[in-house]
């Protein structure tokens, strides 16, 4: 849609849209019973922080009761709560983790 450009002084430029891929946000939940050094292990092995960017991160969680602990693409999401889940449940703890889109 070039607008009325030749009809008038009006002229209007069309850009194509450009599509980009959804994003999910990775979410770590609080609980009563996870500890604190667990999750902040956690942080660092899944998520790449370094420890005091993880230990900040799990001071929010434990305050605010969740935090968005990273923002990916739909299969590296799914990967990075499978993995938490995974790892948690094999420790024991009740911690949980969960994407929702963006
Ligand atoms: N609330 C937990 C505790 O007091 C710590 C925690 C933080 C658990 C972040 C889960 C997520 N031991």
């Amino acid at each position: 849609d070039g607008g009325r450009d030749g009809e008038t002084s009006v002229v209007t430029k069309t850009r194509p849209k450009t599509q980009r891929p959804p994003m999910y946000k990775v979410l770590l939940l609080n609980d009563d019973y996870t500890p604190m050094e667990f999750v902040v292990h956690v942080l660092e092995r899944f998520f790449g922080m370094n420890h005091s960017h993880a230990f900040e991160i799990m001071l929010t969680v434990h305050k605010r009761g969740l935090a968005v602990v990273g923002v990916f693409s739909f299969e590296v999401a799914e990967t990075k709560v499978a993995q938490v889940m995974d790892f948690a449940r094999r420790h024991q703890h009740p911690l949980q983790c969960t994407m929702e889109k963006e």
